[in-house]
């Protein structure tokens, strides 16, 4: 059976992350890889990546395509999750229409293509409350006070440690983002249906949203992909 190679996209706070955490609890088989949360991981580390990725996300504004694309092939392979075997699950990359085209050149030579993208469909209006009520901890997972509050209040359920704000959950900032985010959508939509790999789900929650999103990975990986 050939693995899952699978992108997950939608506006800032849809519920990439949030939706993801669950498809891995059902699906433990898959891995998954955010964008962002390499970014912040290497901004906590001080690194000169997360340097450069400071300015451009307290922004709202998107890394160059190169970049990105250099940064998740090194950690694809790194991971060693590039052979025939391994399935995973892209948060937030790609995000543009070069994007897709330089992870498809990473691919091919492993004989590999993405063969399934899901476009979440929330409407933005209901997001911008998600957005200031969200903490979050380095390793990437992520709360609500309001939807899925921590245990214990702005602390990491499994390691106890201290959950963050991220700077650029502000509403100006926001705005861009979600400005960038709609920009960039039809490109990449395109470039997927073409393939015949792009399935939507839309709902204004994730719990709505999720027996949907279940339903669509299964069908796929009995489908044999
Ligand atoms: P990121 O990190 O990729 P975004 O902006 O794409 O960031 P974000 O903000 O991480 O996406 P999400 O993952 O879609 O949103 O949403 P989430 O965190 O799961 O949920 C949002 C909040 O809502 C959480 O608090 C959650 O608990 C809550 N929630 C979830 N569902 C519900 C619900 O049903 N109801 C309620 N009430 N709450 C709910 O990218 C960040 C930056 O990094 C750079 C860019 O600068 C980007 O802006 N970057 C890239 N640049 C170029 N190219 C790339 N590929 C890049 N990737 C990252
Ligand atoms: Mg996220």
């Amino acid at each position: 059976m050939n693995p899952l190679r699978m992108i997950i996209m939608g506006a800032p706070g849809s519920g990439k992350g949030t939706l993801t955490s669950k498809l891995l609890k059902k699906l433990p088989q898959i891995h998954s890889l955010s964008s962002g949360d390499i970014l912040r991981r290497e901004m906590a580390n001080g690194s000169e990546i997360g340097k450069m990725a400071k300015s451009y996300i307290e922004r709202g504004d998107l890394l160059p395509d190169k970049f990105m694309a250099n940064l998740i092939q090194a950690e694809l392979e790194q991971q060693k999750w590039l052979d025939a075997k391994t399935s995973f699950l892209l948060d937030g990359f790609p995000r543009t229409g070069n994007q897709a085209i330089e992870l498809e050149s990473v691919l091919v030579p492993h004989n590999s293509d993405i063969n399934m993208v899901i476009e979440l469909d929330v409407p933005p209006e209901v997001i911008l409350n998600r957005i200031s009520n969200r903490w979050v901890h380095i390793s990437g997972r992520v709360y609500n006070l309001e939807y899925n509050p921590p245990k214990v209040p702005f602390k990491d359920d499994i390691t106890g440690e201290p959950l963050f704000k991220r700077p650029d959950d502000n509403p100006e900032t926001f705005k861009v983002r979600l400005d960038k985010y709609f920009a960039e959508l039809e490109p990449l939509r395109e470039y997927y249906e073409k393939k015949g790999v792009y399935v939507k789900v839309s709902g204004e929650t994730s719990d709505i949203i999720f027996p949907k999103l279940l339903s669509a990975v299964e069908a796929k990986v009995k489908s044999g992909l």
